[in-house]
């Protein structure tokens, strides 16, 4: 390892042509750490001259910080319902509330609709209607329709429970099954143990070269995602304890890989899939010959950044949904997240939630709501030791004691709940004022 790094550091030397005071500095700044740096295997000690972000690979580039004008805007409520078909869309509300609507008034209200309410929230680049706030349009809708106060009333209340389903349905994560056995799972075995300290978010833009119908990203939409990405994670950030030190960090990639987004299935995570490719094509390679790229790209981002943490984001422009790999596939925490959902009334815009959401699952939490394969008192497959021994989920919906939290609803909520907290590595559990992951006698 020693004289690797000496050959690496002389290399970039020779490459870079750093002077011979700065050299010596950095030099010293290597011996220091290499005396720090734990045994590692022989396998970490092939010398390896690749994924040098700056030199072999490039830089991401930095997340713009939203105007404080956005950030207030993203705080404010967005239902982010879209219409693309209003006869669809009233079909399916005529249905649900039992308007009792023939087809000939449905096509004849959809037409009114169109021409004295939708028009003002018609979004000409996307070509379809886009409702910020249901309040709003469900009275406009009632007035069109002749529906009464009650019948209005009940439209919205249907309309946003049926949203956060339909966000719910969005979030198709599936993770092995916990076998339930308590063993010891190693924070080092994950880009993103827990939510503590330097949080780096890396988004990979994905193009696929079979493209949805939606087309490559635009710039309007990627700044679009990218905003709600970074209010999501935020969310986490400032309802993290003092003890975690959390501060964020992020970074961008744009990428374009083969074949079609096909959605959660190992054409995506699988050591052939997408997502390998992506990383791929950035400029990274398998260094340490796992057959994986992602995690030599998370591993480079980490010691590049000086991250303890590292989330790989990837962002597809379609309406394929948002899911969370598993812990089974590798080194790297990713995601993957489209910038629209679907729904049998049109389409829905995915919200900070989305990504507050997935973020927090690679940090250990586990859904709270009614998803396949979970229940109340279950132990987290995603999280990492002493977590994963410590806890199970007690926030689940069905639970007694259950509250609302953004493992739960997701759509319209931010709140982190104390059993997710505790999954993440914001939990104290021998109450002696340090968390668990940095706490040397967690359990007391
Ligand atoms: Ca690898
Ligand atoms: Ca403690
Ligand atoms: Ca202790
Ligand atoms: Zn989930």
């Amino acid at each position: 390892m020693y004289v690797c790094l000496w050959e690496r550091m002389e290399e970039r030397h020779m490459v870079k042509r750093i002077g011979t005071r700065a050299f010596s500095m950095l030099l010293a700044v290597v011996l220091v750490s290499v005396t720090m740096v734990p045994l590692v295997s022989a396998s970490d000690e092939k010398c390896e001259k690749t994924n040098i972000i700056g030199i072999d690979v490039p830089v991401p580039e930095p997340v713009v910080v939203p105007s404080d004008e956005k950030l207030q805007s993203l705080r404010e409520k967005d239902d982010g319902v879209i219409i693309e078909s209003t006869i669809t869309y009233l079909t399916y509300w005529n249905e649900k509330m039992k308007w009792d609507l023939s087809e000939e008034e449905i096509k004849r209200y959809s037409q009114h609709l169109e021409e004295k309410v939708l028009v003002r929230y018609y979004d000409v680049d996307d070509g379809y209607y886009r409702i910020h706030d249901l309040d709003i349009f469900g009275k406009e809708l009632g007035s069109v329709l002749g529906l009464n106060t009650e019948q209005t009333v009940a439209f919205v209340q249907t309309h946003r429970e049926q949203l956060a389903k339909d966000h719910q349905n969005y979030h198709c994560d599936f993770f092995p099954p916990d076998n339930q056995i308590k063993h010891y799972i190693s924070p080092s075995t994950r880009s993103a143990p827990y939510a503590h300290g330097k949080m780096y978010y890396l988004y990979i833009i994905t193009n696929f070269q079979t493209q949805s119908s939606d087309g490559a990203w635009t710039t309007t939409h990627q700044d679009d995602a990218l905003d709600d990405a970074y209010y999501g994670t935020h969310e986490i950030r400032q309802q993290a304890p003092s003890g975690a030190n959390a501060v964020n960090e992020g970074g961008i990639y744009t990428v374009t890989v083969s074949g079609a987004n096909t959605g959660d299935n190992s054409d995506a995570w699988g050591v052939n899939g997408w997502m390998e490719e992506a990383a791929s094509n950035i400029g990274y390679s398998d260094s340490n010959g796992d057959g994986r790229t992602t995690d030599d790209m998370a591993r480079s981002i980490k010691s590049w950044s000086g991250a303890d943490t590292v989330i790989l984001l990837y962002l597809t422009h379609d309406d394929m949904g948002g899911y969370a790999v598993g812990p089974d596939q590798g080194y790297a925490d990713r995601t993957a997240l489209s910038y629209w959902g679907k729904a049998d009334w049109g389409r829905f815009n995915s919200v900070p939630g989305s990504y507050e959401h997935e973020s927090l699952h690679l940090y250990g939490a586990l859904d709270e709501y009614e998803a396949p394969g979970t229940f109340c008192g279950q132990s987290s497959i995603l999280a990492v030791s002493p977590m994963h021994d410590m806890y199970t989920n007690t926030n689940h919906v069905s639970c007694s004691s259950s509250t609302n939290s953004v493992m739960r609803y997701l759509y319209n909520t931010s709140t982190i709940s104390t059993s997710t907290r505790r999954f993440i590595g914001w939990g104290d559990y021998d109450n002696d004022g340090t968390l668990d992951p940095i706490d040397a006698t967690p359990w007391g």
